[in-house]
């Protein structure tokens, strides 16, 4: 499975850092919203689901989690550590985020207004979907 990680520009000095995110650039994709997690109890997983359109942006801005990704043949497991890093999620892409630090704050960037009908929340289903989208 390709992975999209990207490294951001940092525009450093003596100061401290600054990162620019914008539309087409940095995110592929024209921002609609923006939502954060933090404050994730311990051994907590969240996500356990993909998407038939969304595509999402997800960067860890403090602190560390793990996100898995599952195109229904291939997972692999993504260390997100680095506030200039970001994590491009696809729709069709099984996510699961796990082993979040104390003070980890997962900020993520979407494509699309927030919509339930979009999400694939059981596995099977999941795995259908992904097989039904070849033909
Ligand atoms: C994703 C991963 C990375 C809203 O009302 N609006 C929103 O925009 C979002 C994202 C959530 N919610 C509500 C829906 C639930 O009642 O917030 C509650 C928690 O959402 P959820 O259980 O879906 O959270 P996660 O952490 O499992 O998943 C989230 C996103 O929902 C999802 O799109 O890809 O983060």
């Amino acid at each position: 499975m390709e992975i999209k990680k990207y490294t951001f520009q940092m525009h450093g000095d003596e100061r401290g850092q600054l990162v620019v995110l914008e539309k087409d650039k940095e995110i592929p994709f024209e921002i609609k919203r923006v939502y954060y997690i933090y404050d994730v109890k311990e051994n907590v997983k969240r996500g356990f689901h993909a998407h038939k359109s969304l595509e999402q942006v997800l960067v860890c801005v403090h602190g560390t989690c793990k996100i898995l990704l599952d195109n229904g043949k291939e997972k692999e497991i993504v260390l997100l550590n680095n506030p200039n890093e970001g994590l491009f999620i696809s729709n069709h892409i099984w996510r699961e985020m796990f082993d979040f630090s104390s003070d980890a704050v997962l900020v993520v960037f979407a494509s699309e207004l927030y919509d339930e009908k979009d999400y694939i929340r059981d596995y099977k289903e999941f795995l259908e979907y992904v097989e039904k989208q070849k033909f």
